[in-house]
C-alpha cells in the first residue's frame, strides 16, 4: 500500500485526460477522466480510507466513477503506479508538466508540436522558436511564436519552485506525522512556507526532541524521515541535519535543533535572510552577537534564543509575524511598537466569490452553500460568471433571474442556521469596459463582482481606462483578481494601479485578494497600497467545487503578507455591516 493522496490521484488522471485530448476521437474518454479528477479533489474523504474500508465497491459508489476507473484507482493504491498511464505517456514522450504551463498551448497544438517538430519539452520549445520554426506551422503564425517566447522566459524563472496553496496539504501530512512520533518534543515548518511566500523551492522542517541527547532517539527520528513513504531520493541522512527529495519532485530538509538553541534556529531558518541580516546589524548595534543557535553577548554567554518571542523581546523589538519578515519596513515598525493587529486566519465571516454547477463550478448552490456552513462562515455570494464567457456556460439577465429563485427557496431553508446566500455574479468586463449585465439586473443584486477574462495584453493606458470604466459602474461592488495573473502561467495585465486604489477610494469599490492557491492577486504590495489607501479588501475562495473554500486560508496568507488588518477585509465583518458598508447613495 502506497501513501498516494487524493490530489496525487486527481493530478494522474488530469494528464491522462491530457493526453487522451491528444488522440483523435478521445475527447469523450478524456472529459470522463477530468470529471473523475474533479470529482476526487472535492472529497472529504482519502480515497485510501474509502479503500480500506469499503474495498473496490465503496470506490465504485462514488459518482462519476465507473467499473474501469476504480480497478485504476485501486492500482495506484495499492501500488503507487498506474501501468495504463505509464504506456500512454510511453507512447508520448513529452513533458507536459513543462508544456503545460506554457500559456495558449492546449492539447491539440502540444500534440502539433511534438509530431511535427519533435518537441518533447520546454527546451526544445524555446530552440524551435528561437529558430522561428514555429511560425511556419499551420495554425501558428509570428505572434504566436514571439508569446511562446515570452512564457518560456516566465516559465524558466519559476522552474523549480511549488504553488504553496497546492503542496500545503503534503506539508501538513508530513508535519502531523513528525508530531505524532513520542520522540518528538516541537516541529515547526520554516523557510518560505513559515512566510507563506505564494511559491516556495524546498521545505524546511525543525524539531527537537524529549530526550535531547539520547543517540537512539536522533537515530529513529532521522531513520523515520528518510524513509516516509513519499520519499524518492536520499540526499543525506546525520544526526542533526537529513536531506530528501520527495516523489513530486521537491526536496525537504529537517534539522535536530537543541532546545537552547530552538528559537534561535526557528528564527533563522524562517527568513527571509534579508529580515535576518537587519535583525543581525540590530544585535551588533546593542553589543550581542545573533546567529542560529543563539543571542550571545560580548563574553560569549548566551542571552536570549530558546524562544523566537524572547529573542525579539531581547532585541528591543515587538514580536514580528512570519508573513511580515521580508525586510519591508516591517522592522522600523517594530521598534516603534506598531506592528499592526494583522487579519487571523479564523476571522473570515464569508465568502464573497463563489462558482457553482449553473456555469463551470462543479457543485449546486446548496452544496456549495453547507459546505460554507460546515466550515462555519455565515454567508456566500453565488457569483457564476456571464454569457460572455461562453466556454463556463455564464448567464445572461433572464438565467441569473432564475438563478435568484432558487437562492431565495434555498435562504428560506437556511435562515434557522443563521447562514445567508447572496445573490452575486462575476460579470464580464468587456473590451470596452462596459458591463455584460444590463444595470437593471446589476441593480438588483446583492453583490456585483467585475472582472476580466480577456484581451489580458491591452497597453497599460487602455487597460486602466477599461477597468475604470467598469469600477465606475454605480452598481459595481468588487473588483475580482484585479491583476488577473495565474503564478507560473500569466503575468499581472500592465494598468496604473495607484489610479485604480484612488478611484475604487473614490467610488467605494473593494478589491478582491482572491484566494485560488494560483492567483492570490491582489498580492502583497498591491494591499499594502491599498490599506495605506484605505482601500477596502475582500478576501474570496474563487469556489468551483465544495472543498475550495479550504483555500480561504492562502488568501489570508496574502492579506497577512500586505499587512491587512480586520477593518482592512470586508468579508470579516458580519453580514449587516458588509452589506450597509457596500450600499451606495
Ligand atoms: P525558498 O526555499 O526559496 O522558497 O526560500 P527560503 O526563504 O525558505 O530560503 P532557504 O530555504 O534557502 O533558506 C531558509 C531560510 O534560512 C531563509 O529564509 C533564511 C535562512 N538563510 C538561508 N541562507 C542564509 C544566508 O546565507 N544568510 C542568512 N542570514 N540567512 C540564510
Ligand atoms: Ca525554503
Ligand atoms: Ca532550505
Ligand atoms: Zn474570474
Amino acid at each position: 500500500m502506497k501513501l498516494i493522496t487524493n490530489q496525487q490521484i486527481a493530478n494522474i488522471l488530469k494528464e491522462i485526460s491530457f493526453l487522451l485530448e491528444m488522440e483523435e476521437d478521445s475527447s469523450f474518454r478524456s472529459r470522463a477522466y477530468e470529471k473523475a479528477a474533479l470529482i476526487i479533489e472535492s472529497l472529504d474523504q482519502s480515497l485510501i480510507d474509502i479503500y480500506n474500508s469499503g474495498g473496490l465497491k465503496a470506490i465504485e459508489k462514488i459518482p462519476g466513477i465507473g467499473k474501469s476507473l476504480a480497478l485504476k484507482i485501486e492500482e495506484l493504491i495499492k501500488t503507487g503506479k498506474l501501468k495504463y498511464f505509464e504506456d500512454l505517456k510511453k507512447q508520448t514522450p513529452i513533458n507536459l508538466d513543462e508544456l503545460t504551463k506554457i500559456e495558449g498551448l492546449g492539447p491539440k497544438s502540444i500534440k502539433k508540436l511534438y509530431q511535427k517538430l519533435k518537441i518533447k519539452n520546454l527546451d526544445d520549445l524555446e530552440k524551435a522558436a528561437y529558430r522561428g520554426q514555429i511560425r511556419k506551422l499551420e495554425g501558428f503564425g509570428q505572434k504566436s511564436e514571439e508569446k511562446i517566447l515570452k512564457a518560456i522566459e516566465f516559465a524558466k524563472k519559476n522552474k523549480g519552485r511549488f504553488i504553496l496553496g497546492f503542496i500545503m496539504p503534503l506539508v501538513k501530512q508530513i508535519e502531523a506525522n513528525l508530531k505524532n512520533l513520542p520522540e518528538i518534543k516541537n516541529v515547526d515548518v520554516c523557510g518560505s512556507i513559515r512566510r507563506r511566500k505564494e511559491t516556495i523551492g524546498d521545505i524546511d522542517i525543525l524539531v527537537s526532541l524529549k530526550n535531547e541527547n539520547n543517540q537512539k532517539d536522533i537515530k529513529k527520528v532521522m531513520s523515520f524521515f528518510t524513509t516516509m513513504p513519499e520519499v524518492e531520493y536520499v540526499y543525506a541522512k546525520g544526526d542533526t541535519k537529513s536531506s530528501i527529495r520527495l516523489s513530486i519532485g521537491i526536496d525537504v530538509d529537517l534539522r535536530i535543533i537543541p532546545q537552547k538553541s530552538y528559537g534561535a534556529a526557528l528564527n533563522y531558518f524562517t527568513g527571509s535572510k534579508d529580515h535576518n541580516i537587519a535583525l543581525r546589524q540590530i544585535a551588533l548595534k546593542k553589543g550581542y552577537k545573533l546567529n542560529e543557535y543563539g543571542l550571545f553577548d560580548k563574553n560569549g554567554r548566551q542571552v536570549a534564543g530558546s524562544t523566537e518571542k524572547e529573542l525579539y523581546e531581547f532585541l528591543g523589538l515587538q514580536y514580528i509575524p512570519p508573513e511580515m519578515r521580508e525586510n519591508v519596513g516591517e522592522i522600523d515598525l517594530a521598534l516603534k511598537n506598531k506592528i499592526p493587529k494583522l487579519i487571523d486566519y479564523n476571522e473570515i465571516y464569508g465568502d464573497l466569490q463563489v462558482q457553482t454547477n449553473w456555469t463551470d463550478g462543479s457543485a449546486s448552490i446548496e452544496e456549495m452553500a453547507n459546505a460554507a456552513l460546515k466550515l462555519g462562515l455565515r454567508y456566500i455570494a453565488i457569483t457564476d460568471h456571464t454569457k460572455h464567457l461562453a466556454m463556463t456556460g455564464g448567464l445572461d439577465d433572464k438565467k441569473i433571474e432564475k438563478q435568484w429563485q432558487e437562492i431565495d427557496k434555498l435562504n428560506l431553508k437556511f435562515k434557522n442556521q443563521g447562514f445567508k446566500i447572496l445573490k452575486g455574479t462575476e460579470c464580464d468586463i468587456l473590451l470596452d469596459g462596459s458591463l455584460d449585465l444590463k444595470d437593471k439586473t446589476l441593480q438588483k443584486l446583492d453583490i456585483v463582482g467585475v472582472s476580466i477574462h480577456s484581451h489580458f495584453n491591452l497597453p497599460k493606458i487602455e487597460q486602466t481606462k477599461r477597468i475604470i470604466k467598469a469600477i465606475t459602474n454605480p452598481y459595481v461592488n468588487i473588483l475580482f483578481h484585479p491583476t488577473c495573473r495565474i503564478l507560473q502561467k500569466r503575468e499581472s495585465i500592465q494598468a496604473d494601479w495607484d489610479e485604480i486604489i484612488k478611484t475604487a477610494k473614490k467610488y467605494n469599490v473593494v478589491l478582491e485578494i482572491d484566494a485560488f492557491p494560483d492567483r492570490l492577486d491582489l498580492n502583497s504590495d498591491l494591499i499594502r497600497k491599498c490599506v495605506n489607501e484605505g482601500v477596502k479588501m475582500s478576501v474570496d475562495s474563487d469556489a468551483h467545487s465544495t472543498n475550495h473554500f479550504s483555500f480561504l486560508e492562502y488568501g489570508i496568507s496574502e492579506a497577512r503578507r500586505g499587512w491587512a488588518r480586520k477593518e482592512d477585509i470586508i468579508n470579516a465583518w458580519p453580514l449587516e455591516k458588509m452589506l450597509s458598508f457596500l450600499k451606495k447613495n
